[in-house]
């Protein structure tokens, strides 16, 4: 076993604060795990492990102001894989480590001092505000730069993973232009100059490295700017020595960028979240700004995003995505005797896709009340002829027919919503979903081409689906394609109800216990059958005048069944 002191890398000069320490004492780390994260007044930073090994004391805290070279912890490592990963490390400068010779070290040092020395020299000779790792092209008030993937630590192949900008877009000085990932970091490059991008040189996916070209921009250039000429040569010159994989550093604060454009750590402008994090969530394919964060000033951290993706996959928690706190944990069984019971999988599924629905589409319910004495005499006189057909006419089949008329007649409540929300899809079938309870749970079967088929046909064609419903003999193409669904409680009860709307459909009805009313004839109250019918629509789809029309419309149909006919 041997000891190792893991100090702060080159994280591009200046005092940073440590904002997490991710380890404590006594655990055991692996190589690259991180350890601390640095944040500047423009970038956060991971700083990984250099070896793998046991942490035995940690010199930094919360809240910390450390610089390079200061010590972060000394850890308990394999003797060999100190030796060899220390070499590793002569290479790729990842971190500082006491056990490396004397010699390297001194290397090391001589080589800052140069750079420093360089830098110095290249402050002198570009007083101007320019982004050195670009080519300037100048033309009357108005120059055009070839910005360049500015040293990023050295390496070839480091992914791009997002470009930021399109041809013609309009940025501002230190908009981000490109994502970029290496294995150990990702870091955006920030544009530096406000101008228009004339044209693109790079694309996701493609692999850069220090001098690779990722826009032509074109600003207006100040009149000290215009009196500069020369660039210096250093924009595509290899860096020489490879500077940290994970020291990102930043552009002094507010001014014009005299350095090479320097890489942020930070990705989404709002999001704080470490490489490691951003890595995980790209390969879960999850957007960060959905993940509610509980580290240091609102930074997301690897529990956030593991926890995030729990909930997902149990349904779990209102707050998935929205930010509203989940629901506590409770043991009941502290006030008196429980029974757990598992959920089924259609139970659970069904859970999901009712949160989903709820927590993504804004609702909005109407009710009505519906006179349909002259549709329910209509279904007593025919209940013989059903009897002979073996068919019952429940109110069912009229329901359908008057809901596929209705949508028939307006579109919009027969359309979807693109997933990306920038179109609306208008569908030239009319297929209806019936909502059915089953001891296994709620099912939604679809009947196709609803404004096509008879009554009868439509009474035969739901009591078939209810039925292997029940019997779970359905087939999933037979839950799929609706268009509009009808939720029935009529035969339970209930004054009415709020549907939750069956997403990617933008509407639903519900229908309630059919009940005897006084309703006023003009001269004096009679009874009368009323149907308490609701209707939830997608408010992102529909507005309430739509809604208005499309639901007295199919009033109306209810009422006088002879216009189902017109
Ligand atoms: N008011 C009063 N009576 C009604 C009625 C209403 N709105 N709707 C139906 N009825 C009557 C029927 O006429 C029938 O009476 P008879 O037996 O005297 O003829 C009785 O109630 C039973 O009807 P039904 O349920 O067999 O047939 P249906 O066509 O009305 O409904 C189906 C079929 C599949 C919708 C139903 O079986 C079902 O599963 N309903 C539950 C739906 C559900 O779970 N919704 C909840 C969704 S949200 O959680």
């Amino acid at each position: 076993m041997a000891k190792e002191t893991v100090k702060i890398p080159d994280v591009g000069g200046g005092d940073v604060d440590v904002i997490e320490v991710c380890v404590k004492v006594g655990d055991v780390v692996a190589k690259e795990d991180s350890l601390i994260v640095l944040e500047s007044d423009k970038a956060s930073m991971e700083i990984p492990s250099p070896l793998a090994g046991k942490v035995l004391s940690i010199s930094v805290k919360d809240g910390s102001t450390v610089h390079e070279g200061d010590v972060i912890l000394e850890l308990e490592v394999e003797a060999g894989a100190a030796t060899q990963d220390t070499e590793e490390q002569d290479t790729s400068e990842q971190t500082s480590a006491e056990s490396k010779s004397a010699k390297a070290d001194k290397n090391a040092d001589a080589e800052k001092e140069k750079e420093k020395e360089k830098e110095k020299e290249r402050e002198k000779e570009s007083p101007a505000p320019k982004a050195a790792s670009a080519e300037k092209t100048v033309s009357t008030d108005l120059q055009r730069e070839t910005v360049k993937v500015p040293d990023i630590g050295g390496g070839d192949g480091i992914e791009v993973i997002e470009v930021c900008v399109a041809e013609g877009d309009e940025v501002s000085e230190g908009d981000s232009l490109v994502v970029l990932e290496s294995d150990k970091a990702s870091m955006e490059i920030p544009s530096p100059y406000s101008g228009k991008i004339i044209s693109l040189a790079i694309k996701a996916g493609d692999s850069a490295k220090q001098g690779t070209a990722i826009a032509e921009i074109e600003y207006q250039a100040s009149a000290e700017e215009g009196a500069v000429e020369e660039e210096p040569a250093q924009a595509d010159a290899e860096p020489e020595k490879p500077a940290s994989p994970v020291a990102a550093s930043a552009p002094p604060p507010a001014a014009k960028p005299t350095a090479p454009v320097s890489p942020s750590v930070v990705s989404h402008a709002d999001v704080y979240a470490g490489p490691a994090v951003r890595k995980l969530a790209r390969e879960f394919g999850l957007e960060l700004e959905q993940v509610p964060p509980s580290g240091p000033r609102g930074r997301i951290l690897k529990e956030d995003l593991q926890q995030f993706v729990k909930d997902l996959a149990t349904g779990k928690g209102a707050s998935t995505g929205t930010g509203i706190p989940a629901i506590p944990e409770v043991d009941f069984s502290q006030f008196g005797e429980i029974d757990v019971q598992a959920l089924s999988k259609l139970h659970k599924l069904t859970a999901a896709n009712m949160h989903r629905s709820w927590v993504n589409l804004p609702h909005v319910t109407q009710f009505d009340d519906v006179d349909i004495s002259e549709l329910e005499d209509f279904r007593a006189s025919v209940k013989k002829e059903g009897e002979q057909r073996g068919v019952k006419l429940t109110p069912l089949p009229f329901l359908l027919k008057a809901a596929a008329l209705a949508l028939r007649t307006y579109p919009k409540f027969n359309a979807s919503l693109s997933a990306d929300g920038e179109s609306i899809i208008f569908k030239k079938y009319v297929n209806i979903g019936i909502a059915v309870d089953t001891p296994a749970g709620l099912v939604v079967p679809v009947i196709r081409d609803v404004d096509k088929k008879s009554l009868w046909e439509l009474a035969a064609e739901s009591a078939e689906l209810a039925q292997k419903a029940k019997d779970r003999k359905l087939k999933p193409a037979d839950m799929q394609g609706g268009c509009f669904t009808i939720s029935s409680l009529g035969s339970i009860g209930g004054t009415g109800f709020t549907p939750i709307i069956n997403a990617p459909e933008v509407a639903i009805m519900g229908v309630s216990k059919l009940a005897v009313k006084p309703q006023w004839n003009g001269s004096e109250f009679v009874p009368r059958k009323m149907l308490p019918v609701s209707l939830s629509y997608d408010h992102r789809a529909i507005n309430g005048v739509d809604a208005g029309q499309f639901f007295t419309y199919l009033g109306e149909l209810l009422v006088d069944i002879r216009r189902l006919l017109l």
